[in-house]
């Protein structure tokens, strides 16, 4: 027994699948019911527990010593069950071990470093943009949202031409993953194996050109920075977290912009603002929805106290659209609301350390598609693309209609 520093409430549960297809595609009342029903709920399907409310989900984040990372930020416990793969550095590392992992990385995906990459990613974006718009109907998942990042992000890596088919699968892998061992993950699982002896070889050395991020982390290796056995578990998170997720944040953007139309066209009239629309975006649906802490020791949330030992599933997507931070107009898609703040990126000791690339590589891509579409439409439905973690769209049909 430990002694609490608060009054405890009785936890409530709610027996409900967050992982079913109907969730993964339609999170939004049950992330409501989440959050109404109390600050921290029981979901005995999984034998966890789980936040949905901006405050509580932030300050778990920011807490990592009562909500660890080296036990996972899935489902499963390392401290009972083996890892699917070597666990990451940066993701699945607490403090002092993550902290020289983390000041690489941040050196190496620098807002320095990447504005330098700027002027290319314009000149690829406004050559991406004007085929499309010749084209005039195209698909903005497929034709744009994949395209874009997966040209100029393993350009900046340093990666060759050849098996960059590999990154998406990979990405999918690694996200369903952290989700419980359900058909997502065994359809992710079926034809990994050759992807992840890809992604493996790619982390080498003598893979990875000389100018690239990639290089970099090899060159803090030599420094002694990190150790020359980590250098390569580095580059794998730049390949497992860096590409998905910004496909998912660019095609979550693209429909939350075609489905509301007068945001375009505030989009539109002020190109400049579009930095402010991915933030929005981000907030408004949240590529990364979930992820989890474990609890070394009990530790008590707004009243309510979780066990020791615990799996705790942190709702990012809920604690973006809850009213108590966003107020009433939380579910609605508004790029004048400046949604910075949000838990999108997480927060904390692990924030996202890929921000300054994937902000980058958003705002050019908008950016120039807000200068040169005047109208983006729906031309028929979009199709939702399923995964244990991300949210996001197989395919989103529209027309460009240019300015
Ligand atoms: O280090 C890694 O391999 C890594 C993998 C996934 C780092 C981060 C993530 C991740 C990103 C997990 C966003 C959840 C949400």
């Amino acid at each position: 027994m430990t002694i609490e520093q608060e009054p405890t409430v009785d936890i409530p549960t709610l027996d409900v699948d967050p992982f079913s297809a109907e969730i993964l595609t339609q999170p939004y009342d049950f992330h409501e019911q989440l959050r109404e029903i109390g600050p921290v709920v029981h979901l005995p399907r999984y034998g966890v527990y789980a936040m949905g409310r901006y405050d509580d989900v932030h300050s778990s984040l920011v807490n990592w010593e009562s909500f660890v990372s080296s036990r996972g930020a899935g489902l499963s416990d390392f401290k009972r069950e083996k890892p699917w793969r070597a666990p990451s550095l940066l993701l699945e590392s607490d403090p002092p071990i993550h902290t020289a992992a983390r000041t690489v990385m941040s050196g190496v995906v620098s807002v320095r470093t990447v504005r330098q990459l700027r002027a290319g990613f314009e000149s690829e974006a406004d050559a991406l943009v004007d085929s499309l718009i010749e084209r005039g109907t195209i698909d903005a998942v497929t034709d744009l949202a994949e395209v874009f990042p997966l040209k100029v992000f393993p350009d900046a890596m340093g990666l060759p031409a050849e098996g960059r088919e590999n990154l998406l699968p990979y990405g999918a892998l690694a996200f369903n993953a952290f989700g419980p061992h359900n058909a997502l993950l065994e359809a992710a699982l079926a034809s990994a194996a050759p992807v992840q002896e890809w992604i493996l070889a790619s982390c080498q050395r003598d893979a990875l050109s000389s100018d690239g991020f990639g290089a970099q982390i090899w060159a803090a290796a030599d420094r002694g920075e990190i150790t020359i056995e980590q250098a390569p578990l580095l580059v794998r998170s730049l390949l497992s977290a860096g590409v998905d997720t910004t496909v998912y944040g660019i095609a979550n953007s693209l429909f939350a912009l075609a489905t509301n139309p007068a945001q375009w066209t505030a989009l539109h009239d002020n190109p400049a603002g579009a930095k402010f629309a991915f933030d929005e975006a981000l907030r408004f649906e949240s590529p990364v929805q979930t992820f989890f802490r474990t609890t070394p020791k009990p530790v008590n949330v707004a009243g309510s106290s979780i066990p020791e030992d615990s799996k705790v599933l942190l709702f990012l997507g809920a604690a973006n659209r809850d009213p108590r931070k966003w107020g009433p107009t939380a579910d609605q898609f508004d790029i004048a609301r400046r949604g910075g703040g949000h838990v999108a990126f997480g927060m904390g000791v692990h924030q996202c350390v890929g921000q300054p690339i994937a902000r980058m590589e958003a705002e050019v891509i908008l950016t120039a598609l807000a200068r040169k579409v005047r109208r983006i439409e729906l031309v028929s439905e979009p199709r939702a693309k399923l995964n244990n973690t991300l949210k996001g769209w197989a395919s989103i049909p529209v027309a460009l209609v240019p300015r």
